[in-house]
């Protein structure tokens, strides 16, 4: 009777080595399944958490490599390839992109932007004003001979364009003619705000009056690295992103006074970017990598958490809280970015809108499942009853009464023999 207890217990330890790791690991490596998942959640100490889920990928005609830009208007999103021209994806859905039209743009596409139905696409040598009105056939309208060797440094403003240091008359559709000249430089941007004009030369970011659109007048300037490239405007502030200047990374601008823009933050983020983008809190950069940088108190921006780490990113676009991510010689990735407050791999925003899952409990339907996880198998994250199949909650609840049986009868039958 007592080698039998005994071999009982022993059958209890070894059921508990063999099952324990798995709550363990349901438990404390939520990062670990989330990554075997294609999400990224970041967590810094003392710092919100921000996932990126990975949704698809997206090809189309061979257009998805080599996008140096993305503009999103509406349900629209706009791709530039710098060897092949723009791209036309209907975002109606905006987890999954639909191929709408493209068109074919001699040379290499350097720069471009979008307003109503017309796009100014510049070329390494020739400016262009297509006509989007059909989004499934664009076409080429007029053209002005142009060289253009930088990036990012298109924007407009009712019938005029600038033009990374040029003002084109894009009144006449069919015949664009260069009007005026604004002193800027290598990858230097230029950004049209309401009634002002934002550009860089290798040394400031200015900001312009543009009363006279074909006279625009300095209000002020701000010493913002060497070749600010990338800009974006936020409710009286401007993120800066410096081309060359890895020692500055981003700077956060107060605009509110055009004729006195002050320094409020900068902070390091190690490496050039030529795209950033303002969404919901964070400012979004592709630093080579994905990376995110809280902005929600603009004083004291948390440090740059670095989201995608696969290969180098050439450009990213975002609407609402989707992001693209366009990387050397791969697919358009398509992905879910924000603040992650539970930690589950789904952002506050879309448990809330999409999935209808609590943001403040990992595991909605209490079924031993991250939302995350359950979003990602394609189970239901509030149906306790439905969850993915590998499960090791329920595996280990089968596994050990089973266990206990099996070798309490083996016991039995060996003591029952020795007798
Ligand atoms: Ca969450
Ligand atoms: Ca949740
Ligand atoms: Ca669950
Ligand atoms: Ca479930």
């Amino acid at each position: 009777m007592r080698r039998r207890v005994n071999l009982l217990l022993l059958s209890l330890f070894i059921c508990s080595i063999i099952c324990l790791p798995n709550f363990s690991l349901a438990i404390n490596g939520r990062t670990n399944i989330l990554q075997e998942l294609d999400i990224n959640l970041v967590t810094t100490d003392g710092t919100p958490q921000i996932s990126c889920r990975q949704i698809r990928t997206f090809k189309a005609n061979n257009m998805s490599t080599y996008i140096t830009q993305i503009e999103i208007r509406g349900n629209y999103m706009y791709m530039l390839n710098f060897y092949y021209g723009l791209h036309i994806l209907d975002i109606t859905n905006r987890s999954d992109p639909i191929s709408v039209g493209v068109i074919e743009i001699p040379g290499l596409s350097t720069g471009f932007t979008v307003d109503g139905d017309y796009a100014y696409v510049q070329s390494s040598t020739v400016f262009y004003v297509v006509d989007i009105s059909d989004r499934s056939a664009p076409v080429s309208v007029g053209n002005l001979a142009k060289s253009y060797d930088g990036q990012n440094g298109i924007s407009v403003r009712g019938n005029f364009v600038y033009d990374r240091g040029s003002i084109i008359n894009v009144t006449d559709k069919t015949n664009p003619e260069i009007v005026d000249s604004y002193n800027t430089c290598y990858h230097g941007v230029s950004k049209v705000v309401g009634d002002y004009l934002f550009y860089s030369d290798s040394n400031y970011l200015h900001m312009a009056d543009l009363t006279n659109a074909t006279n625009p007048i300095d209000t002020s300037n701000i010493t913002a690295g060497k070749s600010a490239d990338a800009i974006e405007y936020h409710n009286g502030l401007v993120f800066v992103q410096s081309f060359y200047d890895v020692d500055y990374g981003v700077k956060i601008i107060d605009a509110t006074d055009p004729y006195n823009l002050t320094l409020v933050a900068e902070t390091d983020n190690a490496s050039y970017a030529d795209d950033l983008i303002y969404n919901n809190g964070y400012v979004y950069t592709n630093t080579w990598r994905l990376s995110a940088l809280n902005v929600t108190n603009p004083e004291a921006p948390t440090f740059i958490i670095h989201l995608h780490n696969k290969e180098l990113i050439y450009s990213i676009g975002m609407s609402e809280f989707y992001v693209y991510i366009s990387m050397k010689d791969s697919d358009l990735i398509v992905a879910s970015v924000g603040y992650d407050k539970d930690g589950d791999g789904l952002n506050d925003v879309e448990e809330t809108t999409v999935f209808l899952t609590d943001p403040n409990n990992p595991d909605s339907d209490g079924d031993g499942y991250l939302d995350g996880e359950e979003v990602v198998a394609g189970t239901d994250p509030l149906d306790k009853r439905d969850h993915p199949r590998t499960n090791n909650f329920s595996n280990s609840y089968i596994v050990i009464p089973f266990a206990i049986a099996a070798i309490y009868c083996i016991t039995h039958l060996f003591t029952k023999k020795r007798k």
